[in-house]
């Protein structure tokens, strides 16, 4: 399989029908890994009803242990069983709008990874966002450059496409960082390897259904493992 979109699910039961016809309807030919971890609002079983109509949807389901660990599991899968060549890192709750899949794969033949930057002239958040959740957006984002080091707008975005050939197998297996480091792990990671890495604006939208995943303890991971990263990728690189 070409191009694996892969969409981690906690409770998206309201938004799983709709993510997969916006999906579709861009008629391109990818298919959906959804990594679900026993949401109690049984989204697998919406997800497998969908999974009938259309061979193009999967499922692995696992214990609740953070959007972290379900992307390694994720990644793996796509990889190991799949045979993905590129793979798209996508929420379900629809702020990434699938509308912006062909320009990804489009870049993807030049990058090894395109970011889709909320961050970047032209991409934007929502208007909705009260004013902490912008100031923890953008601070983080500011900050995490900083600290880093890195030459890119938008280093939490969590919508993304990626060279499959890129990944070291070990490298996912040892990623510790769960909460929205995730995204910057990774992303450092690849920065590291030097691979090509380029950033689309997109317009962020602001989820409509179900309830936002984000914690505070995301944000004490956040502060209390960004500086192991630097250590961690420093060490293994150059
Ligand atoms: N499998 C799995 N998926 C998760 C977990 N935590 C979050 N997700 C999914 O990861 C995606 C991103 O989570 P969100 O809650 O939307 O986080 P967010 O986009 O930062 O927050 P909002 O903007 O408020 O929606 C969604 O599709 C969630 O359902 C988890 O522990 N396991
Ligand atoms: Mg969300």
């Amino acid at each position: 399989m070409k191009y694996v979109i892969i969409i981690p699910t906690y409770n998206e039961r309201l938004n799983i029908e709709k993510i997969i016809k916006k999906i579709f309807a861009t008629k391109l030919d990818v298919d959906i890994l959804f990594v679900d971890d026993k949401s109690p609002d049984k989204t697998a079983d919406y997800i497998k009803k969908a999974q009938k109509r259309n061979n193009h949807i999967h499922l692995i389901e696992g214990d609740k242990k953070g959007l972290g660990d379900a992307y390694k599991r994720g990644f793996l899968y796509a990889i190991e069983k799949m045979h993905a060549k590129y793979i798209i890192q996508m929420d379900a709750d629809l702020s990434h709008d699938p509308k912006y899949l062909k320009e990804f794969i489009n870049y993807s033949s030049k990058y090894d990874v395109v970011i889709g930057s909320r961050y970047t002239e032209g991409g934007s958040i929502p208007k909705e966002w009260s004013f902490s959740r912008r100031m923890n957006s953008k601070f983080g984002n500011a900050f995490t450059k900083k600290i880093l080091k890195l030459p890119y707008n938008d280093c939490t975005s969590g919508f993304k496409i990626i060279k499959a050939s890129v990944f070291d197998k070990e490298i996912i297996r040892n990623i510790k960082s769960n909460g929205y480091l995730f995204q910057v792990e990774i992303l450092y990671y690849f920065y590291k390897k030097n691979l090509k890495i380029k950033e689309i604006p997109i317009e962020f939208k602001d989820r409509t259904l179900g309830a936002s995943k984000l914690s505070i303890k995301d944000i004490f991971e956040y502060f209390h493992r960004i500086n192991k990263l630097k250590n961690k990728y420093n060490h293994i690189y150059k």
